[in-house]
Order: C-alpha cells, then structure tokens, then sequence
C-alpha cells in the first residue's frame, strides 16, 4: 500500500513539475517528433478525445487519419496526443488509434485526470487541456482540434467550466479550433478567458467569433490573423506570457447553411441533456451524440470538412512558424 501511494505521489509530481519529460519514461515521444521540434521544424499537435468521445466509430477514426494525412500533405509533422496504458504518447500516426476509437474503457483525460489516469496504467484521449499539456512538453507550438471547452450553459451557478480555459491562462501554445459549440454559453467563456488573460483571436477577414457549426456566434474577438505568416502568433508566445493562444476559423462557407440547421438541432439536444439531469463531462460527449443521431450523420459530415480546414490552416501556421524561427 505504501509503496503504490508513494508511486502515485511521485507520478504525481512528475507529471506536474518535470521538466525533463523527453528523458520521462511517463512521455513516449515518437522519434521523428522529437528531431522535428528540436530542429524547429513544423509540428501540428492533435488531440484523441475526439476520438474518444466525440464522433462514433468508425467515423472518429477516418477523420482522425484524414486530418493526419491533411498535416502531412501541408508540409508537417502530425503528433497525436493519447494516452495508453498509463503513459502520454506523443505519436507520429498511432497504430493504437484502432483500439483507441472502438474503446469502450477509454477515459476523457484533462488535466485534473493525468495524475489518476497514469498512476493506474490506464488508457484514454486527452482533452484540449490535457493535451496542450502534453503537445508543450513536447515543444510542439501549434495544436489543430474541432471545438475547445467553454463555460457550460448555467455555468455561472454549477461552476462548470472546462479545465481547457484555465489551461489556455497557463499554458502557452497555439490551438487552432472552430471555437465554442453553441451548446455552450460563449459569452461567458470569452468573459473568462479575458479573466485568464487569453487573447482570442480570429483567422481570417473578419472579427466575428465562430460558434463551431456558425460562422458567427454574435461576439467578436480581439485581433484577427489575415494570414498564417502574421506574426501576432508567435508574438503571443515570444512575449513569454506562458498563456496560450487560441484561433478560431469559421466553419468553411459551403458548410455554413447545414451548420445553421445543425445549430438548432443542438438547441433541442441541450434541452434533453438538462430534463434528463446530464451534467459536467458527460454533456458534450451526450450532446454530440444526439446532434449526429438527430442530423442523420449530417452534424458528422460537417464537423468533419470543419476539422480538415482547421488542420489545413494549423499546419500553415505551424510552417510559417516554423520558418520564422529558423
Ligand atoms: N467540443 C467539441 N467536441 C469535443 C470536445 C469539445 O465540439 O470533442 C471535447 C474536447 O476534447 C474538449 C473537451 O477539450 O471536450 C471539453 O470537455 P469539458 O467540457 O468536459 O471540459
Ligand atoms: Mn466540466
């Protein structure tokens, strides 16, 4: 008993403060990973609960290698980001990708899960927090996902807010998504992330902050990138203020009026979520679920073409990145 609880505190503690992660047997970094990033050249960081627990099989595991091989063709390294029988996997195209997307046992990992998940050789998919945790140890500077975590709905009284806000306040890394599904309440995600001194940011022309499936959510956001060779991204970073940077891309026009059915469909599942009494973790993943199952697929097809275009302009992001560092 002793000796597991000291292996717990000390993994614990490893996973938190070591700063010599590359040499940890906890962080299994695919060679060519770790020559990339120490060479400065591009990297693009995914992360697997969306494959976990965010499409069903086998459509999480055709996308997961689309946006792979969307990264590849655009000039980078794809590094994704799981976590397998008790050890973080920083992997070039995981053949583990297979058992991760039929698991049944796979567990949604953030950060407060890391030291649990690791002490008990457990598998599952991280987070956006929990891998920008693992994408930094990493040196990886740019994440590519489909949707970060917000303040959910009534957050302000239940106090749920995803660990990936905080994590965008501490942890300084890209992370290129659709912004925040409307499921949640994105006004007061913004709000929060203002507090955790997270600069939001748009790609593209406009300011308007996207709500995943809709290119607008009806917020703007501070600054907007016209192009990946802009250099506010790496300005973020270079001014070490160790917070992370997310950046929204609107959801590709030609997907943008099947978005806006799909956004009223969402509606109808948060009402279900709430009379069935879903809460915390469990209301994304119930919620995508009954979007895909009410969309006919539909919500499926258009998250998919969302995420290979946040893939496409990741690995751009993380090329010029790249090139300026050289
Ligand atoms: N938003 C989506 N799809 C997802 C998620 C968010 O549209 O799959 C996942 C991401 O991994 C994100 C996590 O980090 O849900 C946030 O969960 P929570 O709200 O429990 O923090
Ligand atoms: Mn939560």
């Amino acid at each position: 008993k002793m000796w597991r609880l000291s292996a717990f505190l000390r993994r614990c503690i490893t996973t938190s403060s070591s700063k010599h992660c590359k040499k940890d047997s906890l962080f299994i970094i695919h060679p060519d990973v770790k020559e990339a990033s120490a060479d400065h050249r591009p990297v693009v960081a995914l992360e697997s609960t969306i494959i976990t627990h965010g499409m069903p099989y086998p459509h999480n595991l055709s996308t997961a290698k689309e946006v792979e091989a969307i990264v590849r063709a655009e000039g980078a390294v794809s590094a994704t980001i799981e976590i397998l029988e008790g050890r973080i996997h920083v992997d070039l195209s995981s053949d583990e990708l297979d058992f991760l997307a039929q698991s049944k046992t796979a567990l949604k990992v953030s950060r407060r899960d890391l030291p649990y998940v690791i002490s008990k050789g457990l598998s599952g998919g991280t987070t956006v927090s929990g891998t920008m945790i693992a994408a930094h140890r990493a040196g990886i500077p740019v994440f590519v996902t489909g949707g970060i975590g917000g303040v959910h709905r009534d957050g302000e009284n239940a106090l749920d807010v995803s660990a990936d806000l905080t994590e965008l306040g501490r942890t300084p890394i890209a992370v290129v998504s659709a912004g925040v599904k409307s499921m949640l309440d994105i006004g007061r995600t913004l709000e929060f992330l203002e507090t955790q001194g997270v600069c939001v940011a748009t790609y593209g022309d406009s300011k308007s902050f996207p709500a995943f499936f809709s290119r607008q959510s009806g917020f703007i956001s501070l600054p907007c990138l016209q192009s990946s060779r802009s250099s506010r991204s790496s300005s973020t970073l270079s001014l070490r203020l160790q917070s992370g940077l997310p950046l929204a891309v609107l959801i590709p026009e030609e997907h943008a009026a099947t978005g806006q059915q799909i956004e009223d469909t969402i509606q109808t599942a948060v009402t279900e979520a709430s009379s069935k009494g879903v809460t915390g973790r469990d209301v994304i993943p119930f919620i995508l679920q009954r979007v895909t199952e009410l969309t006919e697929g539909k919500s499926l097809q258009a998250n998919r073409a969302l995420i290979h275009n946040n893939a496409k302009v990741g690995s751009r992001i993380a090329c010029a990145l790249s090139k300026h560092k050289k």
